[in-house]
């Protein structure tokens, strides 16, 4: 693998975990650090697939099985909200 590649690879990958980031702080309602299933019927589709995301199966989210969903979905609605008129 050629540097620039190894490069623009991890530049890719750090900017999936911001975008990740910023929806899960949206999603974490109570800023335990982690979603809750109550907290993940706030976006629609992440019910769906919770049993799929949650890898460790401790019933909740961790940034990282979150940073799963948002690589195969739209972005969460909290990143693109209209602004306030
Ligand atoms: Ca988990």
């Amino acid at each position: 693998m050629s540097k620039k590649l190894l490069i623009a690879t991890l530049a890719a990958l750090f900017s999936t975990v911001a975008v990740a980031g910023d929806a899960y702080s949206a999603l974490d309602a109570d800023k335990s650090g982690s979603i809750s299933e109550a907290e993940a019927a706030a976006l629609p589709g992440l019910t769906e697939q919770w049993k799929t995301l949650d890898a460790d199966g401790n019933g909740e989210l961790s940034v990282e099985e979150f940073a799963k969903f948002e690589t195969s979905e739209i972005p969460a609605p909290a990143m693109d909200m209209p602004e306030k008129k």
